[in-house]
């Protein structure tokens, strides 16, 4: 291993304990996020071993005890006695943090794990946690488990109760993980499998011709997934399109190295009107952009444009086109292998290093103009630039349109945010913004809030679907335009967050489908055009209750149906429910209490945690073709859901 680490250190390393003590420092919290944290770490070891071209199958699988294995069929972690600790490298891998040596050493020339903290962590989290290794023709075994001691008063986390024992003969080699978390840590220990197949589905999507397989043993008949996509983000590019209307069949795939960094870029444009660019770096996604993302967009703005003149679609005295405009319609995977990565932003998901852009830059000018010039490819080429040229007409009718705009409104006096009840309070931080569903509804929220620091936007019917219209058609509906105003940031490329005027944005729509229409179409809208209020935490959803339970003394707000069964079961004989249909059959106070006091409420916060999916559900809510739709609204909505009250023979 070549490290050699002093007897002070080792104390500090063995700390798991430590782990357990302050779980959230290693894994960032204890709720569904951290728990999958876990089986991602292990998964990640895998895939490491997979991208570094020693294993070509994993396989995850999700156990009735909520345990989980994790298999790959890799060299199989090393068994040898580690030269200063005297233990197996396996149990070096479980016992020591951060140990593994991945994080600087030639062995691995590229590690997913850089975010992870090691299996040793995961050890220290679960309640036992069993590793086998094929290696040299032999099977080998280990398990740790996490006990209490008595005599200590504390659990012992991650203590081997076995040596590395060799348990019999092996063909091949590999390594399988299995762990059970620890229910004395985590709240919920069900592993969530939508996440977990998403994830494993985007990996095989990165590590192009890698094998990985997912089974719920949970599930009934569960059935196998397999992933496995020779085209690695080509393949990727294809799925995000699937329900899209594409310019151009052939998918723009360009790849190289420079300075250490290995890139893959594939490009494809539709007819949409935004941009899709999801960016990773060893697999993670980097959500909130970087480096990497700004040297795509200067090299592809930068090519493009010479291409543009140097095939005469733009006059020597036209101006440029701006880089908005070459990437409307665009959707683009960019996928980045690199050490020593350095992860900045709010949410650790922005990419720093600086040789990145470079690199970025380098591989798609080169290969960009290539591909441009081949003639085969002229007619993509074509495609390509005609709708940047008509982007940058609609572009310049929108900012003639917005300036018309605001000598009306300065003109006239009358903001247009006439609706809007705003808040005396005047420090952005503690303002809320309630985006309200209906009329009558927004009259009582603006009765019963609290006006010092919570304003209301009473929203009429459902606003306009964002995501056929281009950029003017959208600021021209008075409803977006209301919200964009009352905001303060501007949208698209003009948005600024530091203009945020409320740090707490709320959608509050009825629990119908209605409602979920409308909060869809608003998500469209701040996904596509104001991104970064995502991606830095302002958006919520609010949860108005559903039901009303009372038995004449207490009356209980029930905000979903489990909840519903446990009031209803220690409520005694004599209750009534009321169902709540809307927002509006609630009176002010009840609104209050409910759904707008910050000390009762429910607000989710809305993450565009996987931006992928996120963008291809919108896809499929709000694009033109029909049938996926269909199949997405029968596959997923609960609109057939058996009605509880019914099933509990209300
Ligand atoms: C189910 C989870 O963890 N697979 C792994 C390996 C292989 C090696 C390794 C792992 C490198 C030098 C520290 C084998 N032979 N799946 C996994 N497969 N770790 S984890 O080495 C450990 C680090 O020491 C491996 C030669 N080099 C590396």
């Amino acid at each position: 291993m070549g490290q050699t680490y002093g007897v002070s250190s080792i104390q500090v390393l063995e700390g798991l304990d430590a782990v357990r003590m302050r779980p959230g420092m290693y894994i960032g919290s204890t709720g569904q996020r951290g728990l999958h944290h876990l089986l991602w770490e292990i998964v990640d070891n895998a895939i490491d071993e997979a991208a570094n071209g020693f294993a070509t199958r994993i396989s995850v699988t999700i156990h009735q005890d909520n345990s989980v294995t994790v298999e790959d069929d890799g060299r199989g972690i090393p068994v040898e006695i580690h030269p200063t600790l005297g233990i197996p490298g396996v149990e070096v891998i479980f016992t020591r943090l951060h140990a593994g040596g991945k994080f600087n050493n030639e062995n691995y020339r590229f590690s997913g794990g850089l975010h992870g903290v090691g299996a040793s962590v995961v050890n220290a989290l679960s309640r036992w946690l069993e590793v086998e290794v094929k290696r040299n023709g032999k099977l080998y075994r280990q398990r740790f488990e996490s006990v209490y001691d008595p005599q200590l008063k504390k659990v012992i986390a991650g203590k081997p109760v076995t040596p590395l024992e060799v348990i019999g003969n092996a063909t091949g080699t590999g390594t399988k993980v299995r762990f059970l978390p620890d229910d004395r840590i985590f709240e919920d220990v069900r592993m969530n499998a939508d996440i977990v197949s998403r994830r494993l589905r985007e990996l095989a999507y990165l590590n192009g011709g890698v094998t990985i397989e997912f089974c719920d043993e949970r599930v009934p008949d569960a059935s196998k997934r397999v992933y496995c996509y020779d085209g690695g983000v080509v393949d990727f590019v294809k799925y995000l399109n699937e329900d899209k209307n594409v310019l151009h069949e052939d998918i723009i795939y360009m790849e190289g190295e420079k300075d250490g960094i290995f890139v893959q870029i594939a490009i494809q444009y539709t007819d949409s009107y935004t941009e899709s660019i999801f960016s990773y770096v060893n697999n993670i996604p980097t959500t909130e952009g970087g480096t990497h993302e700004t040297g795509f967009k200067s090299a592809l703005t930068k090519v493009l444009n010479e291409y543009a003149r140097k095939h005469n679609y733009l006059k020597e005295k036209d101006p440029n086109l701006s880089g908005e405009d070459f990437r409307e319609g665009i959707t683009a995977v960019i996928s980045l292998k690199m050490n020593n990565v350095q992860f900045e932003g709010q949410t650790k998901t922005k990419l720093g290093n600086t040789e990145a852009r470079t690199a970025i830059e380098a591989i798609v000018s080169e290969q960009l103009s290539y591909y441009l010039e081949q003639p085969a490819n002229g007619e993509t080429a074509k495609l390509i630039i005609e709708k940047a040229i008509k982007a940058a007409k609609v572009r310049e009718a929108a900012r003639k349109a917005r300036e018309i705009e605001r000598k009306k409104s300065s003109l006239e006096g009358a903001p247009l945010v006439g609706k809007l009840a705003s808040c005396t309070g005047r420090d952005p931080r503690l303002n809320e913004l309630f985006i309200v569903e209906g009329e009558s509804a927004g009259g009582s929220a603006k009765q019963g809030r609290d006006r010092r620091f919570q304003a209301i936007l009473p929203l009429r019917g459902k606003p306009l679907n964002a995501e056929k219209k281009r950029l003017d058609q959208v600021l021209s509906n008075e409803e977006f335009a209301t919200i964009i105003s009352a905001l303060g940031t501007g949208i698209g490329q003009d948005f600024n967050l530091a203009n945020l005027r409320y740090h707490k944005v709320i959608i509050l729509s009825d629990a119908d489908q209605d409602g979920a229409h409308i909060r869809a179409i608003l998500l469209t809208f701040f996904f596509r055009y104001m991104k970064e209020l995502i991606t830095n935490g302002h958006l919520y959803i609010g949860l108005p209750p559903l039901y009303r339970v009372t038995d004449g003394k207490r009356e209980v707000y029930v905000y979903n149906d489990d909840e519903l069964r446990k009031v209803v079961k220690d409520m005694g004989k004599k209750y009534t429910i009321q169902r709540y249909k809307g927002l509006g059959e609630m009176n002010p106070e009840q609104l209050w209490e409910t759904t707008m006091n910050p000390k009762k409420r429910k607000i989710i916060q809305v993450t565009v945690e996987d931006a992928a999916e996120a963008d291809r559900l919108v896809t499929i809510l709000m694009g033109d073709k029909v049938q996926p739709r269909k199949e997405y609204i029968c596959a997923y909505a609960n609109f057939n859901k058996v009605d509880v009250l019914q099933e509990m023979g209300v």
